[in-house]
């Protein structure tokens, strides 16, 4: 579970009495300058948050760590930093730290804490230049309008070090930092703050927005398809913002976030689903109606998605054209706006995944009784049973010159909202 949290969860989308473009970037948008923007923390007082009800929700939906929003691109801490007044509990009437809290809850729940940091982009901190998609694209230009003045290696020293320090010190062990928008940190700086992380906690892996080609592993922003030949994590919204935004209304289906799971896990890689939190603490009632929908899924089939990793074949479509667009593509696309590059067809398909000596197949958007996979055949699998995952009906398949044929059981649709099915095919 991704947790995008901060001011401009307050805000919702809305600003001096208008809709604002660009989400958790309305500061940017809108050129508000950090004086008045941090204002904002006079009103935040998050009462109703609950770390226990977040994490427990995480874990009932069958995740197994959070990212939360240490940092984003305002500067503005989501946490009590040492190293910056510019946080919740010194500029806040709120006066908690929700990373303590979410810390104390992910250990209860053995749900692993990875926090996200903003790297290349501070609005708060004078001296961060950027150049995406331009020079000073994504900078502070209003505040800080000298562009060549500002130094990266001042920021670097005087803040990210400091902060990245105290998050790895204060809060227990962290699974992952979750850099974001390494933008014009250079390769040294890069290589010294893995050098950082790995000294002060060796086993926290870090994504490859550190930059400069560093990290454990790498991230596909809002698409299915991995981006390098690393471990790799996509990321999703639910709605079109990443941030809570009152005016967000095209949220993906339940059936259509589990099959986005099923396609990057056949693909090899996790899933990083995001949330964006309220101003008063609460998830927006259609984020947590279609957690719950995918925890009831999870609670049946997670076998097939845990510890499995991609089958000699990830899919069968059926003769479909798949709709995920290209990495190329994706990376063109204006990210930080309302970008999302995942497919938005219903397809019937069939994917694959494996663990040990079993096959998964994940019918997605099934709608018909009988199953033909015509990737499994005498020559690539040795069948012993077949069966649907929560369904304890026997069934019957036959391998054939075309591949494996059976029939589901009548009742297969019956036990989950969501029409992806799982047959579990053990081998001999
Ligand atoms: O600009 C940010 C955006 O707000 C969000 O945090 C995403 C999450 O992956 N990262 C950046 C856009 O690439």
């Amino acid at each position: 579970m991704f947790l995008h949290w901060g001011l401009y969860a307050q805000t919702a989308g809305d600003w001096k009495g208008h809709k604002v473009k660009g989400g958790e970037h309305f500061m940017l948008y809108e050129r508000i300058p950090v004086k008045e923007y941090g204002a904002i923390a006079d009103q935040f007082n998050p009462v109703k948050f609950d770390a226990d009800a977040w994490v427990k929700q995480a874990s009932e939906t069958g995740m197994k760590y959070i990212v939360f929003t240490a940092k984003h691109h305002d500067g503005f801490a989501m946490y009590n930093s040492a190293s910056s007044d510019y946080n919740i509990v010194k500029r806040s009437p709120f006066k908690r730290d929700p990373i303590a809290e979410l810390a104390k809850a992910c250990k209860k729940y053995k749900i692993q804490l990875c926090l996200y940091y903003s790297l290349g982009r501070d609005w708060q901190d004078p001296d961060v230049p950027t150049n995406w998609p331009v020079k000073a694209g994504r900078s502070n230009t209003w505040d800080y309008p000298n562009e060549d003045e500002k130094v990266f290696n001042r920021y670097f020293e005087r803040k990210v070090k400091p902060q990245i320090t105290e998050l790895l010190s204060n809060y227990g062990p962290i699974g992952a930092l979750w850099f974001d928008t390494p933008e014009l940190i250079s390769k040294t700086e890069s290589a010294e703050l893995k050098a950082l992380v790995n000294k002060l906690q060796p086993n926290c892996l870090v994504n490859n927005r550190i930059g400069n080609g560093y990290g454990d592993f790498s991230i596909s922003e809002q698409s299915l398809l991995p981006s390098s030949k690393k471990v790799w994590e996509s990321c999703l919204t639910i709605g079109q913002n990443w941030g809570y935004n009152k005016y967000d209304s095209l949220w993906k289906s339940p059936e259509m976030l589990v099959r986005h799971l099923v396609e990057v896990t056949a693909n090899g890689g996790n899933l990083l689903l995001n949330v964006g939190p309220k101003g008063d603490g609460t998830f927006p009632e259609w984020a947590t109606a279609r957690l719950k929908t995918i925890g009831k899924w999870m609670d049946i089939n997670h076998e097939a998605i845990y510890a499995s990793h991609p089958w000699l074949v990830m899919k069968e479509n059926n003769g479909e054209k798949t709709d995920n667009i290209s990495i190329e593509q994706s990376k063109n696309a204006i990210k930080d706006a309302i970008f999302d590059g995942t497919p938005k067809s219903l397809t019937p398909d069939i994917y694959y995944t494996a663990n040990d000596n079993t096959v998964y197949a994940f019918l997605r958007s099934w709608q018909k009784s009988d199953v033909l996979l015509k990737k499994i055949n005498k020559s690539t699998l040795s069948v012993k049973n077949i069966e649907l995952l929560g369904n304890s009906k026997k069934i019957k398949w036959v391998i054939n010159n075309e591949g494996l044929s059976l029939d589901l059981p009548g009742d297969y649709n019956s036990g989950t909202q969501i029409p992806v099915y799982v047959l579990k095919i053990t081998t001999n």
